[in-house]
């Protein structure tokens, strides 16, 4: 059987990832719009991990500060409204240019917003607003995933806000901006545990100084990479988009890994480690699997990131 993107995502197939995301997610967006507000609230206020100072510099702010200037001159029901069509998908001015931002600016725009509800600037969620049970469920459950998790489900609904949130997905019909590399002598070469291959070091040598021109060319020309809980993104092009969009200030920290032959000369790699996201910092490490398949040249063929469903699957470094 040759080799296919669609054979590649089942290797190591018996990593275990934190679906209680997805199905958390979903959860959430089968609730009503002022429930969902609301348990972002909650969640936001309550979830104990905070966001570090540092993290709203990785994000283009510039671009925001005119909404949210227009923003914080609006009445208090105004303001409710707009988070409301945000939520909502609604075809807005505000919503067809929060489609436009980058994943950091979408989230340093929300950040900016929860600081001004806190200081009393833009309208509070009702005082004694009831949420729904099945929305009080899903906080519940959100209460009770790993602070990696949690991040990634608040992460993902603030990602589907505004107009046509599919639009951010095309990672080959973007370009996003390009973003200056760590230099030189401030970068640091990563060991990983057993392993050797010099292609997966420069991989996380290069995310980690953010210096995407070189790491894309570490894959096969049609490669592939899949995020977690995504599909894959194909192709040199687009791969380089989403890193653009989506890799700036993320520190990678494999740990260990296994390399053996696969079919066809190819060789599978399994790494596990952590990730941290500039927006928490150290304050949160998500527990993370890279399953490569590199091409007999070398090349990634494909790369898979899972985030794994419990700190024990860091060790998990078996072959099926
Ligand atoms: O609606 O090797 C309020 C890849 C009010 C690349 C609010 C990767 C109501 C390749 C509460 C104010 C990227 C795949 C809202 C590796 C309301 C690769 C605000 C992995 C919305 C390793 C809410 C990277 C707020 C990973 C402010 C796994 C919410 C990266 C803020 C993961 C939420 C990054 C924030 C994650 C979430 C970042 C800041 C999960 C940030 C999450």
């Amino acid at each position: 059987m040759a080799v296919s993107i669609q054979s590649a995502q089942s290797i190591f197939s018996n990593t275990e990832i934190a679906s209680v995301v997805p199905t958390t997610t979903e959860a959430f967006y089968k609730l009503s719009v002022e429930d969902q507000l609301a348990l972002l609230w909650y969640a936001y206020t309550e979830m104990g991990t905070t966001i570090t100072a540092a993290a709203p510099g990785v994000a283009s702010m510039a671009l925001v500060e005119g909404i949210l200037t227009e923003i914080k001159q609006m009445s208090p029901a105004a303001q409710s409204k707009t988070m409301f069509d945000l939520a909502s998908n609604a075809d807005t001015t505000i919503g067809r240019i929060y489609t436009s931002l980058r994943v950091n600016t979408k989230l340093g725009f929300w950040y900016e917003l929860g600081q001004l509800m806190k200081q009393g600037l833009v309208a509070p969620i009702p005082a004694g607003y009831q949420m729904s049970p099945e929305a009080t469920k899903v906080l519940e459950t959100l209460k009770q995933l790993d602070p990696g998790q949690q991040i990634t489900v608040l992460r993902n609904t603030v990602v589907h806000m505004g107009y046509d949130p599919d639009f951010s997905q095309e990672y080959g019909k973007r370009s996003a901006p390009k973003s200056t590399p760590t230099a030189v002598e401030g970068r640091v070469k990563t060991q990983i545990e057993g392993i050797s291959e010099q292609t997966v070091l420069s991989y996380i040598d290069n995310m980690n100084a953010f210096d995407f021109t070189p790491a894309v060319g570490l894959f096969a020309e049609e490669g592939a990479l899949q995020p977690p809980f995504q599909k894959p993104i194909v192709g040199r092009e687009a791969i380089l988009n989403y890193m653009r969009e989506e890799c700036i200030g993320l520190k990678m920290m494999p740990e260990r890994g296994v390399s053996e032959p696969a079919e066809d000369g190819y060789r599978q790699v399994k790494v596990t480690g952590k990730v941290e996201t500039p927006w928490f910092g150290s304050n949160v490490g998500m527990n993370i699997a890279w399953r490569f398949l590199l091409d007999p040249q070398g090349q990634i063929f494909f790369v898979a990131i899972d985030l794994l469903a419990s700190p024990k699957e860091l060790l998990n470094l078996m072959r099926k």
